[in-house]
Order: structure tokens, then sequence, then C-alpha cells
């Protein structure tokens, strides 16, 4: 069943994970960039432009190459880039307005484009296997019938997702719609995409990469660049929160103390706002927040922070607002965001152990290594089933969580508690500590059947095994 690259794969994660040293070089190469922090201004990556549109359709091309950027002062680093641009460039789509997009891969290795959170067709989800091989092209029809989100398109090649995320196959892709627009919340110079990623460098500025090397990546970058710095005015701003590094959860905080009122979770609006001082955020996790800089005083600076791992958590600094003048504000949050749809009553109920295979050296999920030629559930459609997935690998505080491809589910509880709303629905992506048991809830209402994969989406783990798929039926 294992061929030899996953040997190969297996021998790097063999006593990795608690073993795993830290990269003295990565921490000493951040210590001195560190010297200068927040004194260039927060990149905020380019909006692609579509190559034509026409009354039904808006049509987009993306090359993926190996490029270089200049992460760390003085240092060029070689990247993996959707059309030259680390991260990727932000594609913005409207409900109703189906997307095509044609990507070009001339790297020597094969990609495949996943759009997270979508409700898609199967040969347009980015499948592990359905590739573009180097030197091909494919199209990927994005039909946009769902509500306003902060989706994130990423590489999603088999086994090797991970590195190639790593080294910068990711970017935005923002769904609007009349319901959001109608709002008015913050908009265009006041919506702030922040995707937050982890780095591990070498002395010439190189990626570090191992398979759960992520004890190394002390290097926190938001957008592409470490520490920066972003003016506000005193208004009110609406960020968008992406969580897109490979292994390592977030928890924000503001410096002052400051409050995020969020509105929105993975797959898109809260039914009504959510204050509060932290938001923790795992790997493909996002939220959007309102921050009201009109409470601070022109000239104050307020840092957003990690503090995942308390006040020593590396890369604790992320990203400066420095509070310039006032500027008119016409926006606002309501407390009535939108109608999140009814579940109906679950028809089955899964069991879903996540863990280390005991014997070998693999992720599994229920004790099998992922084969894209196996169907691990068959589901149905317009069906409800309820999901009970184990984090098993207490004994080795592992964590992991839970992306399913296609669906926004509703998270009901985690070791028996119920979520906070901010945390229920609608997410595709839910947060499984070491040892722990999440209960969600699985609608299976979109107009697509066929194949779809399912997985931890700690990239280093899913590119280790722990990846299966269901399928869909009529
Ligand atoms: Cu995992």
């Amino acid at each position: 069943m294992l061929n030899r690259r996953d040997t190969l794969k297996l021998g790097a994660i063999a006593g990795a994970g608690l073993l795993l040293p830290v990269s003295r070089l990565s921490s000493a190469l951040a210590e001195a960039t560190a010297l200068a922090p927040f004194t260039q201004p927060l990149p905020i990556p380019p909006v692609l432009a579509p190559t034509s549109t026409s009354s039904v359709a808006d049509f987009y091309e993306m090359t993926i190459a190996p490029t270089t950027a200049n992460i760390l002062p003085g240092l060029s680093t070689p990247v993996l880039t959707f059309n030259g641009s680390f991260p990727g460039p932000t594609i913005k789509a409207r409900r109703g307005r189906p997307v095509q997009l044609k990507v070009t891969n001339t790297m020597s290795t094969p990609s495949s484009v996943h759009l997270h959170g979508a409700n898609v067709r199967p040969a347009s989800d980015g499948h592990p296997v359905d590739l573009i091989q180097p030197g091909a092209s494919k199209t990927y029809l994005y039909p946009n019938q769902q509500p306003a989100a902060t989706l994130w398109y990423h590489d999603h090649a088999h086994h090797i997702e991970a590195e190639q995320v790593y080294r910068g196959l990711a970017g935005l892709y923002l769904i609007g719609d009349q319901n959001t627009d109608s709002l008015q919340l913050p908009s265009d110079e006041y919506d702030i995409p922040l995707l937050i990623r982890d780095a591990s460098f070498d002395e010439q500025g190189r990626l570090l990469f191992t398979l759960d090397g992520f004890a190394s990546r002390t290097v926190v970058l938001v957008n592409g660049a470490q520490q920066p710095y972003l003016s506000v005015r005193r208004r009110k701003y609406r960020l968008r929160l992406i969580n897109a590094a490979n292994s390592r959860p977030i928890k924000l905080t503001l410096s002052d103390g400051g409050q995020f009122v969020r509105i929105a979770s993975d797959g898109g609006l809260l039914e009504h706002p959510v204050t509060g001082a932290e938001i923790e955020l795992w790997p493909a996790e996002r939220a959007e927040v309102v921050v009201d800089f009109s409470t601070r005083q022109t000239g104050d600076t307020v840092i957003l922070e990690n503090i995942f791992n308390g006040p020593n958590t590396p890369g604790r600094q992320l990203l400066q607002f420095q509070v310039a003048e006032s500027a008119p504000d016409n926006s606002q949050v309501p407390n009535n965001l939108s109608v999140h749809p009814v579940f109906g009553q679950p028809i089955i109920t899964r069991t879903i152990n996540l863990g280390r295979d005991p014997t070998n050296t693999f992720y599994a999920i229920n004790g099998l290594p992922y084969d894209p030629n196996r169907i691990d559930f068959q589901c149905k459609q317009g069906s409800t089933e309820l999901w009970v997935v184990n984090n098993t690998d207490g004994q080795y505080n592992f964590p992991h969580s839970m992306h399913i491809h296609l669906v926004q589910f509703r998270v009901l509880d985690r070791n028996g508690v119920a979520v906070g709303p901010e945390e229920a629905y609608p997410k595709d992506t839910v947060r499984i500590p070491a040892g722990q048991t999440v209960r969600i809830l699985v609608r299976f209402s979109s107009p697509f059947t066929g194949v779809y994969p399912y997985h931890c989406h700690f990239l280093d783990h899913s590119s280790a095994h722990m990846m299966a798929q269901l399928e869909i039926v009529p």
C-alpha cells in the first residue's frame, strides 16, 4: 500500500512531534529581524482581475510558478506562487455569479487547487489525485451559490500539499452578496484581509521545510510580511482573519485589551455578533471581526498578538495598528446578521477516530491511511448525519482538526460542553484538541454528488495519510 514516497515521508515523521529540535538558526534569524518590528506596511494581496467577463460568468487565469520574494531584510526567498504573488492574489466573487478559473502549472511537481469551504462539483474540488501535471492546465468551475464568506484556495496535491502550501501556494477567495452589502459593515479600504502563517528560514533566507517541523517555524507572517504595521483611521474596520499555517493554532488578542466583534465564521455570517477579547483559530479556520479604532486616540498603537502558548508564544506580536486621524464612518454592526438553515434529525451516527497508528508512524483516520481508491463513507444526498470525532492521540498530545470538503457543518459540543455561537455554524473546519471528542451535524444539502475528501487540516498530518473520503449518493 505504501510506495517509496510514502516510506520517505514516514521516515521524516518517525520521532517527530515530540522530539523535534527547535531550529536555533531560525530563532536567531527571527530575533535579528525582529529588531525593527512594525517598520514595513502591511501588504494587501492584489485583487485578481478577470481575463474576461460574460453575461453569465467571470473568467480568471492563474499560473503556478516558482519565484522569489523579499520576506526578510536583504534576503531573497525562493517561493511557490500563484501569479508571482506571495501569498496568492485575491479573487472577489459574487453570490450567484459563476467563476471559471484556469490554472496553469509551471512547477516541476503536480498541483491540485482546492477552494476551501466552497460548494462545488467533485471535478472542481481539487481532489488530491485530480492533478494538474507540470506544464498542464485545468479549469475549475465555481458556481458561487452560497452565502458571502471568506474562503481560501490552496494546493491539495496528494502527499505534497503541506510543503507546497508552506512554500506559498495559498490565497484568498472572497464571496460577496446582497445581504452582506445591505448590512453596511465596514467595506472597501476598511475591509482588511489578514492571512496568518508561520515559517522557518535558514541564514540565506530560504524556507526550511520538514514534515511536522512546526516547532522550528517561529517566524509568523501576516500577508507574507513579518511584523508589519497598518495605519488605521479612528473608525470601524472589518478584519478577515485566516489561519493559513500548516500546523500552528493561534489565539489572537489586542494588546490594549480591546474587544473583537465577531461577525462571521468559516462559511459566512453568524446570526448575531459575538463580542470577546480572544479569537482562537486553528489551521484553516477563519473569523471576520469588526474592531472600532474610534475608541483609541490618534497616535495610539495597538498590537495584534498571538497568545496561544501564553506570553512566550513564538512570534507573539503579529501586526501593529497605528491609529491616525478620524474618518467618516457610516458603517454599523447590526444585531441581526443572517438566518441560519435548520438541520434535520440525523439518520446515522458515525464515529471518526483521528490518531496516529500505534504500530506504524503514519497518521490515520479510523486506523487507516488515506487511499484515494477507497470510499470510507457513503452519505445520502439531502440527509443529515451526526459525526462523533475523537482525537485518540491524548498520549502523544497531538492536536488534530476535521475539515470536510463541500459542506458547512454545525458544531454541537466538545467533550459534552456546547460550543458558543461563534463556533457553532457555519463551519468547515473544527479543532479537536488531544484526547477530546467533538460532535458535529453534517448536512449534505449540496446539489452535487460524488467523492469528496475529509481530513485533518494540520497539513503536515493530511500529507502523512490523515485523510479519508466520502461519496454522496442520490
Ligand atoms: Cu492532525
